[in-house]
């Protein structure tokens, strides 16, 4: 670290009637934390869990993380939905294994949260009572085997577009999850875009159906965004803190940028009759968002909102003696008589 400013909380001082220092060495302290702060951001290096952070620093990586780490396990559901359904023995163990994968995600991104003080029975009884949200996209249904492709193409491509810059973010254990979930996330592309490749290269009826995917998918991917930047709430602070390093619309503009020549090859359109390419910019020009459909969806009155959050509280109760079995097994393993006998074997 290279700051020279304190960066850990100090002891409280007391005086000599123990009634602690006065409000000017409070000040100073805390003035000096926040330099310190600053300076570690500025200078690009890692926020960890004991160092100072300011509160709102730490509410903001909290609603983000939470947020990212539900979208992660609602995420499950939409795939999930076709393991049983899957048209081979390699398709439906590639679907497992993403599915698996997701809930990885899920685990890395509520132990990243637990560093700031928040446990997962408190995030996740947010998430059921609707005091905190998940992306958007998972409140579209899967009608189709060519979803699953489609998800993999561009919503994990949405995901690897906003969260590679995410491995940078200031906070260090939110930044080295991402490194893993990136890695998996670049596999979840491949096999859905691949997946797409074979239907469009198949049949007029699977080419059909890819492009059919395709069309319903394409909308809701850019959503998952967020708001654009005149509207976006946190971006410019996420950004000063270097939580978040890119715009929504930044990030959205390189992913429209990303997918245009992937769906030439892939053989598929983009449902916009607006795409096009823009000499003058150096970017693709594309069509306006339907935000009221976005808003919609927020406020839980998208095409799943409903079935998805039942699913979930169901899963939730329904596992409840899992993690009762688990408590148990892991009290019974750390208690004296057990310590003693494994330090006696
Ligand atoms: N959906 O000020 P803004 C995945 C909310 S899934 C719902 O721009 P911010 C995967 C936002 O929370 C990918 N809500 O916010 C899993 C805020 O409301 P609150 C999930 C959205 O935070 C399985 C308000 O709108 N990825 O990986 O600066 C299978 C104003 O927005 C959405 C992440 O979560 C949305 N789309 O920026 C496949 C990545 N957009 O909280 C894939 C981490 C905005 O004030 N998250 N809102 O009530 C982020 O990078 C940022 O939170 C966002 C939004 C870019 C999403």
């Amino acid at each position: 670290m290279a700051t020279s400013a304190p960066r850990h909380p100090a002891a409280p001082r007391t005086t000599d009637d123990g009634t602690g220092g006065d409000s000017s060495d409070a000040e100073a302290r805390s003035a000096a934390f926040q330099a310190a702060f600053d300076a570690a951001v500025a200078a690009d290096e890692r926020i960890e869990p004991r160092d100072w952070m300011p509160d709102a620093y730490r509410a903001t990586l909290v609603r983000q993380i939470a947020q990212h780490a539900h979208s992660e396990i609602i995420g499950m559901q939409p795939e999930a939905n076709w393991i049983t359904r899957a048209p081979s023995l390699r398709r439906k163990a590639i679907l497992m294994a993403k599915v698996q994968d997701e809930a990885g995600h899920g685990l890395y991104l509520y132990s990243a949260a637990e560093t700031l003080g928040v446990g997962r029975d408190e995030l996740l009884d947010k998430l059921h009572s609707g005091r905190q949200k998940y992306s958007s996209i998972f409140n579209y249904p899967t009608l189709t085997w060519a979803d699953v492709g489609a998800i993999g193409w561009l919503v994990d491509g949405a995901a690897i577009t906003n969260q590679v810059p995410l491995c940078r973010c200031s906070y260090g254990p939110y930044a080295r999850a991402m490194v893993r979930v990136c890695k998996e996330e670049s596999f979840h592309q491949r096999q859905g875009y691949e997946l797409l490749l074979a239907l469009s290269r198949g049949t007029e009826a699977q080419h059909a159906m890819a492009q059919d995917a395709v069309d319903r998918w394409w909308w809701p991917s850019l959503m998952m965004f967020g708001p654009p930047d005149t509207e976006s709430a946190h971006s410019a602070q996420s950004m000063a803190w270097k939580i978040k390093r890119h715009s929504n619309d930044e990030l959205r503009q390189r992913f429209v940028d990303i997918c245009v020549p992937q769906a030439e090859s892939l053989g598929l359109t983009l449902p916009d009759p607006e795409l096009r390419w823009n000499e003058e910019r150096g970017h693709h020009d594309f069509g306006a968002i339907d935000w009221t459909e976005f808003q919609e969806v927020l406020k839980g009155r998208g095409p799943c909102n409903e079935q998805r959050i039942t699913q979930r509280r169901r899963a939730h109760d329904e596992g409840a003696w899992v993690r009762e079995a688990a408590a148990a097994h892991a009290a019974k393993h750390s208690s004296p008589a057990a310590t003693r006998e494994g330090r006696a074997a």
